[in-house]
């Protein structure tokens, strides 16, 4: 194993619009970073797996109702009842991917036309990624991949609102990597900006809260 007791685990979000590549990605990166030994995991959020996340899915899949702001704090509460394994994980040495965080959140209730800064309260202490990865993908190249299932979102115009969203949410300290490029090009321009955060934290960089 590549890390001791003093070093933490890095705590990486992959963000983008719906079919960019983000959980093939996300798998791999997992992959890459267990074959050099460091102990990491392929998180994502929504989880479904929760009794809140099944709530969630059923949203998803059409088979629920509900208003805005209630599905916008149940995918943060979602967040909330993993932040403590979040936490004991990193701690431990595990670097997390997670597929999906409260970027998605903000800016997939933002683009239904929930108020951005009250989208972004209830994330306020969660742990802060130590990196955003953002897949970037134009709507329409995401669209024509093709793929678009049944769910909620999964709409041309819609992802183009969110695309709209995150723009706005971006921050300077985002990697932004082109998405349109062939799938193992992508790859190794995130392996490496992934390790070079792997490292960082293991040399003691501290963990952070959001929103900052
Ligand atoms: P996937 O499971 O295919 O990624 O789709 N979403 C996600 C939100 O609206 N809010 C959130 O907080 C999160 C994490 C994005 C999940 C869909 O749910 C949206 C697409």
């Amino acid at each position: 194993r590549a890390c001791n007791n003093e070093s933490r685990g890095a705590l990486i979000v992959l963000e983008g619009l719906d079919r960019c590549g983000k959980t093939s990605q996300s798998s791999r990166l997992v992959s890459y970073l267990e074959g050099l030994g460091h102990s990491a995991e392929l998180w994502r959020f929504p989880d479904r797996t929760t009794s809140v996340g099944q709530m969630i899915s059923a949203y998803l899949l059409n088979q629920s109702e509900l208003d805005d702001r209630t599905i916008h704090l149940l995918f943060s509460a979602n967040r909330w009842e993993k932040r403590s394994m979040m936490e004991t994980k990193l701690k431990a040495g595990t670097t997390l991917i997670v597929d999906r965080y409260s970027y998605s959140g903000v800016a997939f209730s933002s683009a239904k036309g929930v108020d951005l800064e009250w989208c972004k309260a209830p994330e306020i202490g969660l742990l802060s990624p130590d990196l955003v990865l953002y897949l970037d993908m134009p709507p329409e190249k995401a669209a024509e991949r093709g793929g678009y299932g049944d769910e909620r979102y999964e709409r041309l115009e819609f992802q183009k609102k969110v695309a709209q969203c995150y723009q706005i949410l971006r921050d300077p300290a985002w990697k932004m990597v082109d998405a349109c490029q062939p799938i193992e090009d992508v790859q190794k321009q995130l392996q490496k900006i992934v390790l070079d955060n792997v490292l960082a934290c293991r040399k003691g960089k501290p963990l952070s809260l959001l929103w900052s």
